[in-house]
């Protein structure tokens, strides 16, 4: 078996596997990027779009922001539509603080060049990755890499490899607890070829479900549509997505610009957070530990947020100081559940309770009462502003 031997084995090339290698070498920490799947793969996935302030700061303190800074679209604000209303909600009026759309395609495309740039030990379509030996001293990762077996020895294992990865599972079952709800419906999204008809994002709440405007650049709309979580893709042709958006987003003087659909998928929703981002000397960060509804644009920043904590406290261990290792999994669980709140309460708010009965009824019109509080109320506009554009960590 080849034996490797590095100080951090980072388990996956998702936007936080690829940044904490960043910040890692930035001060001269050795690492090894183990990922299952091709280079291309990872570049093809289609996902978050909006960065809080702090992820932008973040990515231009490591050196991997020129081309954020040049391409990403810094908004102001955000409108919330509902009853055939848009209302804005500027975010540098009321708090001063903005946020940048800005792909995640995008963020995993500047940081794998970077690592390119580095000559990163980072190896793809790997196979049968496994940590071990994590509760003691000297744990170790094996794989399956050009038909040949490797061990990795490392100080630390990073599971930075999301939802379905195999570090989390990695814990003992009776070491960690799952917290975790699923939302009676789902995003259908699609990417579009078209101008986006909109400077911000929109979110509406219409009667038939939730809808929303959002884009990739100046040429490249991204719109979303609330379904059925049962929902098969086959069943929405282009010409019925855009007749729902046209229903749902549209309102008097406004038009929504239709384009060719060069992708669409349909992604359920849940809530989920591991009851621990540690375990001896595994440390987990990003979806590995906690998933968000996509609706309040945490998903991906959280994963940054994460990452940004965890490699503060492993330079610090290396320069002697173990106070904040020992403290990252109590500190990105309180920063998550303030992130799980807001993306609960942002989804609740401006989605469409299936079924049609008096409940459901009575929700719909208690949700309008709610918008209209929250566009009425500067107060309430800036605890949704100061969430959205990012909690300071
Ligand atoms: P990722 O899942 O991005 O990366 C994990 C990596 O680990 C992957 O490359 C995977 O191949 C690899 N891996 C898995 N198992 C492995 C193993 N055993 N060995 C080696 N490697 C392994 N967030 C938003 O903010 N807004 C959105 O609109 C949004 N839309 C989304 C749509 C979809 C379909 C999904 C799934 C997520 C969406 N998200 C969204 C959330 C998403 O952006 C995540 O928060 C973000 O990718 C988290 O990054 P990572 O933690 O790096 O995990
Ligand atoms: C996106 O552009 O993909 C996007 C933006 C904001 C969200 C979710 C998704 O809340």
């Amino acid at each position: 078996m080849a034996q490797v031997t590095t100080r951090v084995a980072i388990i996956g090339a998702g936007p936080a596997g690829l940044l904490l290698g960043i910040a890692l070498h930035r001060a001269g920490i050795d690492f090894v990027i183990l990922e299952n799947r091709s280079r291309e793969y990872v570049l093809g996935r289609v996902r978050a779009g909006v960065l809080e302030q702090g992820s932008v700061e973040t990515l231009t303190r490591l050196g991997v922001g020129d081309r954020l800074a040049r391409d990403g679209l810094v908004h102001d604000g955000i409108y919330l539509q509902f009853a055939g209303e848009r209302h804005h909600v500027d975010f540098t009026a009321l708090i001063g603080r903005t946020v940048t759309v800005y792909g995640q395609q995008e963020v995993v495309k500047d940081l794998m060049a970077e690592h390119d740039r580095l000559g990163s030990d980072a190896r793809y379509e790997v196979a049968d990755v496994a940590p071990h030996g994590l509760d003691g001293s000297a744990p170790t990762v094996t794989f399956t890499s050009d038909g040949r077996q490797h061990e990795l020895a490392a100080d630390f294992v990073v599971g930075a490899d999301g939802f379905h990865g195999v570090s989390r599972a990695s814990i003992p079952a009776d070491q960690i607890t799952i917290y975790e709800r699923e939302y009676p419906y789902a995003w259908l999204g699609i990417l579009a070829n078209v101008a986006p008809s909109t400077d911000e994002l929109i979110y509406c709440l219409h009667e038939d479900g939730f809808a929303m405007h959002s884009m990739r650049s100046h040429s490249v709309s991204r719109l979303y549509l609330q379904v059925d979580p049962t929902e098969s893709i086959d069943a929405w042709s282009d010409a019925r997505i855009w007749d729902a958006l046209h229903t749902r987003l549209g309102v008097p003087g406004w038009t929504l610009h239709e384009g060719e659909v060069t992708e669409k998928s349909i992604t359920p929703m849940r809530s989920f957070v591991a009851s621990r981002l540690d375990y001896g000397r595994l440390f987990l960060v990003g979806d590995a530990g906690h998933i968000v509804p996509p609706t309040g644009a945490k998903g991906l920043n959280s994963a940054l947020s994460d990452v940004t904590m965890l490699a503060a406290a492993l330079i610090d261990f290396f320069a002697g100081d173990e106070r904040k290792l020992a403290e990252y999994g109590t500190a990105a669980l309180a920063r998550q559940w303030r992130t799980q709140q807001f993306s609960q309460w942002m989804t609740e708010m401006l989605h469409r309770r299936p079924g049609d009965n008096a409940a459901t009824a009575f929700d719909y019109r208690s949700q309008l009462g709610e918008l209209s509080y929250v566009t009425g109320s500067d107060y309430a506009m800036q605890m949704l502003a100061e969430q959205y554009t990012g909690l300071k960590l």
